[in-house]
C-alpha cells in the first residue's frame, strides 16, 4: 500500500508538475483514477455469452468514491490525502456525470454496479452526451435551466477508442461513432465490463473548401450538424419533445452499438448470435435496434428477412418503464421513413410480419388494428419492441400485472409467457456503503459485512429491534446524516436547515402524477391547523423537496413555484416556524441524494395509485431507515409486504378503488370539505402570488374544471388529501416516541434485502439473459 501511495503522488506530478498540496481536486481524481484502473483485471474480450444494456441514459453520479470502494482502496487514498491536509470530501466539488433524466437512467447504473461485483457480463451501451441533464436554479421562485457542461475538468474515468470508430447513416447524414469506454469494477474488483457511450463526429472536421472560398459559416456546418447529435440528453420525460433529433440521436446509438456486438460477435466463434448476446432494452427508446439488426444481417450477413427477423426476436428483450398511455412512444409514420429511409422497408415487412402471426394464431380481424406497429400514420415503439423481443418484463409485481391486465391485455393472451415481473432494486454499496458511512459501520460492527454483496443479511438485524443500545446507536447515526446533509445544504447553497427536527422527505422529478402538490397542500393544511391552535402536539418538522421539472413541462414548473411561496410564507411565520420549515433543494442531483436519502425520517411515496411504475428512491431511504408514507402503489406495495404494514404509513385510494370512481368529482369535494377548499383557494385567492404568470390559475383549473380532453384533478389530489394529513399527522405523533420510532426503521432495513440490485441482475441473468454469473473463486 505504501507503494501505492507512492504512485499516486508520482502520477500527480507527472500529469500536473504540481505538489499535492497544490493540486486541485480535478487533478486528484486524474491521479487516483489512473492508479485505480491500472490496478484492474482487463475486461474479457472473448465471453462465451453475454448481455448488452442498451439504454439512452446512464445516470453514473461521481465514480470516485465508487471505484475506490469497489477496489479495496478507498482507506488508502483517504489516508494519502490526510497526510496532506486533504479529504475525500474535496471530490464534492467535483461535476456529476449526470447522463439521465431520473429512476431509468439511475437503474441502469445500479444494475452496471451490481452486474460487476455479481460477475455477470453485462454492458452498457449509449451515449456520450455533451451536456447531461440541464442544471437548475431558482429565481423568484421560479426554475431556470442551465447547461451542464459536465466535461469542463475532464473525465479520467474513460477511454477513447478511436480505431473501434464506426459509421452511422441517417438519410443524407453521415457520421462517425467513436465509443468512449468507462470500465464498470466490480465490488472487489474480480470482474471488470464496460460502459461504452458513443460521441457522434463528423466525417470532415471543416469544408476545407469552403473555407478557403472565405465562406467560415458554411465551412463548419456539416461538422455542426453531426455534433448536435450528441449534444444534449433530452430533458424531458415527455414524448413531445424534440422529435427528430431525438430519433436520429436513438438510431446513432443504436446502430453503432449493434455493428459493434457484430464485430465481437464474429471474433467469438459462435455461428448464432442470439446463443452469444441478448440485449437488454431500457424503455422503448433503443426499440429500433429491432429494425436496425435485421437491417444489418441482411445486408453485411447476406441473412434473409425470415432468418433476421427470427434472430432479432431471440435477441432482444424489453423493459416497461410505464404504463401511462401519454408517456408511450410513438413516431410520426412520414417523419420515421424521411429521418431512416433504410429502416422503412424492413418497418413495412414487420408489421406485415406481425399481421401474419395473428392470422396464423387466428386472432379475428377486428382485433388487429391495436397490435399494428404502423397505425393511424404512426409508428408504435411499444408494440415493435413487445412483437420484436424474447421476453418483455414489468419493474415491480403491480406494474407487471397492470401491464398485462390493463395495458397489453391483448399482447399478454397472445403470449403469455414471454412476459415476467422484475422488481427493480439499487446497489447498496452506493446508498448505504458510501451515502451512509456512520450507518454501515454500526451495521458491519453488529451482524458483519456479508451485506456489501449480500443484501439479505440485514435480516440479522431484526432482533436488534428490540435492543436499547442498538437502538440509540442507530438514532445517533440518522442525527450524523442530518447533520451531514446541513453543512452540505450550507457548502451548495450558502443556507442549511436545524437538524434537530423530524426529516420528512420528498425527491424525486416532478410530474403530477407524483403528487408534490398534494404534499404542498398537505403541508399548508397543516400550517392553518397549527396557527388555529387545533395541533398542539405536532412534532417539529423540516419538509424537504428535491425535484427538477422538464423545462417544456409547464404545470410542473408552476408546482416548483407554488412550493417556494409556501415556504416563503412559512418560513418567515415567526408563530409557526419553529415547528415546520419547508426547503426545495437547489439542483437535486445524485450527488445530493447521497446527502439527503440517509437524512430522511420519513420518505413520501405519494404517486396515485397505479401510476408510479416502481420507483426506486423508496428502496434507498427504506435501506437507511426511513419509514415509507405511501400508497399502494409500484414497489411500496412490496416495501409494506416485507417491513410489515405496522412498520410504514399506507394511504390513498387503492387502483381498484380508482378504478371504481368513474364518477369521481372533485368540485362537490372542494364545496363540502372546508379544509380542502381552503387550500386549493390559495391557488387563486392572493395568499401567494405566481408573478402575475397565471400559473397558478391553470393548476386550479386542471383541479376543478373538466378540459375537453380529460378530466378534472386526473391524479386524484383532492380525494387522497384528507387521508394523507391524517396519515402523516400519526407518524409525525408516532416520532413523538424516539425508541417505538427506531424500532420501526430497523425493521425497514432488516427487511431491505430484497431491494438490492444485486437480486434484480440475477434474475434478469437467470431468467432472460440465460447467464449464469461466472464469479471465480481466489
Ligand atoms: C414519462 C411521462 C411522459 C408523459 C407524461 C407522463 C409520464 C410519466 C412517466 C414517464 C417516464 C417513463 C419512463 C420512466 O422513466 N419510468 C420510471 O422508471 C423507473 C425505473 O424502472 C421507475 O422506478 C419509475 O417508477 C418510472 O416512472
Amino acid at each position: 500500500m505504501k507503494d501505492w501511495r507512492g504512485h499516486v503522488s508520482r502520477l500527480l506530478w507527472e500529469q500536473t508538475h504540481r505538489s499535492p498540496q497544490e493540486a486541485s481536486a480535478a487533478q486528484w481524481q486524474k491521479a487516483l483514477a489512473t492508479a485505480v484502473l491500472s490496478t484492474v483485471p482487463p475486461v474479457e474480450e472473448t465471453p462465451s455469452r453475454c448481455a448488452a444494456y442498451f439504454s439512452a441514459e446512464f445516470l453514473m453520479g461521481r465514480m470516485i468514491h465508487a471505484n475506490l470502494l469497489n477496489t479495496g482502496l478507498l482507506s488508502a487514498a483517504d489516508d494519502l490525502m490526510a497526510d496532506y491536509g486533504l479529504s475525500l470530501a474535496q471530490f464534492e466539488e467535483l461535476e456529476d456525470t449526470a447522463l439521465g433524466n431520473g429512476g431509468l437512467g439511475r437503474l441502469a447504473a445500479c444494475f452496471l454496479d451490481s452486474a460487476a461485483t455479481m460477475g455477470i457480463p453485462l454492458h452498457g451501451y449509449g451515449i456520450r452526451y455533451r451536456f447531461g441533464l440541464f442544471r437548475q436554479h431558482f429565481t423568484d421562485g421560479f426554475q431556470r435551466e442551465t447547461p451542464d457542461d459536465w466535461l469542463k475538468n475532464g473525465d479520467p474515468w474513460s477511454f477513447r477508442r478511436q480505431e473501434e470508430r464506426v459509421t452511422v447513416r441517417m438519410g443524407n447524414l453521415t457520421v462517425y461513432a467513436v465509443p468512449y469506454d468507462m470500465p464498470i469494477i466490480g465490488y472487489g474488483a474480480e470482474t471488470v465490463n464496460y460502459l461504452r457511450l458513443w460521441q457522434a463526429e463528423p466525417l470532415n472536421a471543416l469544408d476545407w473548401d469552403k473555407f478557403n472560398e472565405q465562406k467560415y459559416d458554411k465551412a463548419f456546418l456539416a461538422a455542426d450538424e453531426a455534433a448536435c447529435l450528441s449534444a444534449v440528453l433530452y430533458p424531458s420525460d415527455s414524448t413531445d419533445a424534440g422529435k427528430r433529433l431525438r430519433l436520429r440521436q436513438q438510431y446513432f446509438f443504436c446502430s453503432a452499438s449493434l455493428q459493434d456486438l457484430l464485430r465481437r460477435f464474429r471474433r467469438s466463434g459462435k455461428e448464432n448470435l442470439a446463443d452469444w448476446l441478448t440485449v437488454q432494452l431500457n424503455d422503448t427508446h433503443p426499440a429500433v435496434s429491432i429494425l436496425e439488426l435485421i437491417r444489418l444481417l441482411m445486408e453485411e450477413e447476406k441473412q434473409s428477412f425470415d432468418d433476421a427477423l427470427y434472430t432479432a426476436r431471440e435477441v432482444f428483450a424489453y423493459t416497461n418503464h410505464t404504463v401511462l398511455p401519454e408517456a408511450l412512444e410513438k413516431w410520426d409514420l412520414k417523419l420515421f421513413c424521411k429521418c431512416l429511409p433504410q429502416l422503412k422497408k424492413i418497418l413495412e415487412a414487420v408489421d406485415c410480419a406481425l399481421v401474419n402471426e395473428l392470422k396464423q394464431r387466428g386472432v379475428p380481424t377486428t382485433e388487429w388494428e391495436k397490435f399494428r406497429i404502423i397505425s393511424d400514420g404512426q409508428v408504435h415503439m411499444a408494440r415493435l419492441a413487445v412483437f420484436g423481443s424474447r421476453a418483455v418484463n414489468g419493474v415491480a409485481a403491480l406494474h407487471t400485472k397492470l401491464l398485462t391486465e390493463k395495458l397489453m391485455p391483448h399482447w399478454h393472451a397472445l403470449y403469455p409467457q414471454k412476459f415476467q415481473n422484475k422488481t427493480n432494486g439499487i446497489t447498496q454499496r452506493r446508498w448505504l456503503a458510501l451515502a451512509n458511512p456512520a450507518l454501515a459501520k454500526l451495521i458491519t460492527d453488529t451482524i458483519g459485512g456479508g451485506w456489501i454483496t449480500n443484501l439479505t443479511e440485514l435480516e440479522k438485524l431484526e432482533p436488534y429491534a428490540n435492543d436499547d443500545a442498538f437502538c440509540e446507536a442507530f438514532l445517533q447515526c440518522r442525527q450524523q446524516a442530518k447533520v451531514r446533509l446541513a453543512s452540505y445544504m450550507e457548502q451548495r447553497e450558502g443556507q442549511t436547515i436545524p437538524t434537530d427536527r423530524l426529516f420528512d422527505v420528498q425527491a424525486k422529478r416532478l410530474h403530477e402524477y407524483k403528487r408534490q402538490l398534494l404534499n404542498a397542500f398537505s403541508i399548508l393544511d397543516i400550517y392553518y391547523q397549527i396557527r388555529e391552535g387545533k395541533l398542539t402536539d405536532f412534532v417539529p418538522t423540516v419538509f424537504l423537496f428535491g425535484a427538477k421539472a422538464a423545462p417544456s413541462y409547464k404545470r410542473a414548473k408552476a408546482i416548483i413555484k407554488y412550493i417556494h411561496e409556501l415556504a416563503k410564507m412559512i418560513n418567515h411565520d415567526p408563530t409557526v416556524s419553529p415547528y415546520m420549515q419547508v426547503r426545495f433543494l437547489t439542483n437535486y442531483d445524485v450527488s445530493y441524494a447521497e446527502k439527503l436519502l440517509p437524512a430522511a425520517d420519513i420518505s413520501e411515496q405519494i404517486s396515485t395509485a397505479g401510476m408510479e411504475a416502481s420507483g426506486t428512491g423508496n428502496m434507498k431511504m427504506m435501506l437507511n431507515g426511513a419509514l415509507t408514507l405511501g400508497t399502494m402503489d409500484g414497489a411500496n406495495v412490496e416495501i409494506f409486504a416485507a417491513a410489515g404494514q405496522e412498520n410504514g404509513y399506507v394511504f390513498g385510494a387503492t387502483v381498484e378503488e380508482l378504478a371504481k370512481k368513474t364518477d369521481y368529482d372533485p368540485k362537490s369535494l372542494y364545496k363540502n370539505e372546508p379544509r380542502i377548499r381552503r387550500v386549493v383557494d390559495s391557488l387563486i385567492d392572493g395568499t401567494f402570488s405566481d408573478g402575475g404568470s397565471g400559473v397558478f390559475q391553470e393548476l386550479y383549473d386542471a383541479l376543478l374544471k373538466d378540459a375537453s380532453w380529460h378530466k378534472a384533478d386526473q391524479y386524484y389530489v383532492l380525494g387522497d388529501l384528507l387521508d394523507f394529513t391524517e396519515t402523516r399527522l400519526r407518524a409525525n405523533r408516532d416520532y413523538a416516541d424516539r425508541f417505538g420510532y427506531a424500532r420501526k426503521c430497523i425493521r425497514n432495513i432488516a427487511a431491505s434485502g430484497r431491494f438490492s440490485s444485486d437480486r434484480t441482475v440475477l434474475e434478469y441473468a437467470r431468467d432472460i439473459w440465460r447467464l449464469t454469473p461466472c464469479k471465480e473463486e481466489k
